[in-house]
């Protein structure tokens, strides 16, 4: 399936039911787990969130999108599973302090699994202390921070503050995502690599651990 108009729609509508329904058939149909997800997902809840600038949706409709979109994760999680697939790396994840957006997060960590890492994740609204803590217990190749309010981005940089006063930073690689976040963002804070989606967050992570 190659046009995911229903699926956004849905999404749109706020309509779970038919959300994983559609997403389902998609699966059904020989579509892949990374076009589902970046041209029915994310395009559906992009619009959420123009109707949500313009006054057209608000909490409660951004809420009722955002089910619709993680009860879809859901059906697709199996079809992501990386069972026999060694260990790649293993890997922190969390959305920074102050910010309770987790679908993007959600679905990175979700992609990494499927493609091999171990991943540890925090939730959201992760305190910058506690980012370090889980650093000394998981010891991981590599810490991953979502942001998706302009507001919280800045906690990303105090969590690479926090390590590097910590002497933990060199033992680790810091990646950095989130809808306003950018390269130019990722480089100002000295994190080692910025991420636009779940896809690209892979090849990233990889790359870091050279495999
Ligand atoms: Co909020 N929200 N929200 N929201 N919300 C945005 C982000 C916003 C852009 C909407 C808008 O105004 N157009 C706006 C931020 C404006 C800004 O900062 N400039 C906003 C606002 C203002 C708010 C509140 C302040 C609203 C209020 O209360 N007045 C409030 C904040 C609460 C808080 O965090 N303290 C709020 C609340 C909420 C809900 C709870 C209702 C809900 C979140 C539900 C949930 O996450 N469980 C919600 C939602 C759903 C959105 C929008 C509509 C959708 C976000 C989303 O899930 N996108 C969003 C508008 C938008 O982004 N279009 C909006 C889909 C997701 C797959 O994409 O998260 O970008 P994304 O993740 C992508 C990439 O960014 C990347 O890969 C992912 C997959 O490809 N990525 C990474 C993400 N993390 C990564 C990490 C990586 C690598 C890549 O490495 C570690």
């Amino acid at each position: 399936m190659s046009n995911y108009s229903n699926l956004i729609q849905a999404i749109v509508e706020g309509n779970y039911i038919k959300c994983v329904e559609l997403t389902n058939e998609a699966l059904d149909e020989g579509a892949s787990p990374q076009d589902i997800v970046s041209s029915g997902l994310q395009a559906g809840m992009l619009i959420v969130g123009n109707k949500f600038s313009a006054g057209d949706f608000f909490i409660p409709e951004m809420l009722l999108a955002a089910r619709a979109v993680i009860r879809a994760m859901e059906a697709i999680r199996p079809h992501l599973s990386a069972s026999g697939v060694p260990t790649l790396g293993r890997m922190v994840i969390g959305t920074v302090s102050g910010d309770i957006h987790d679908i993007g997060k959600n679905l990175v960590a979700m992609f990494l699994r499927g493609a091999g890492f171990e991943v540890f994740d925090l939730g959201t609204d992760v305190p910058v202390a506690r980012f370090v803590t889980a650093v000394k217990e998981h010891d991981p190749d590599i810490v991953g921070m979502s942001a998706l309010l302009t507001t919280t981005m800045p906690n990303m940089q105090h969590v690479i503050a926090t390590l590097d006063s910590a002497a933990l930073l060199s033992q680790v690689k810091v990646i950095v995502g989130g809808a306003p976040v950018t390269q130019h963002f990722a480089d100002q804070i000295g994190a080692d690599g910025y991420a636009p989606d779940g896809g690209v967050a892979i090849s990233l992570c990889r790359k870091l651990v050279g495999k």
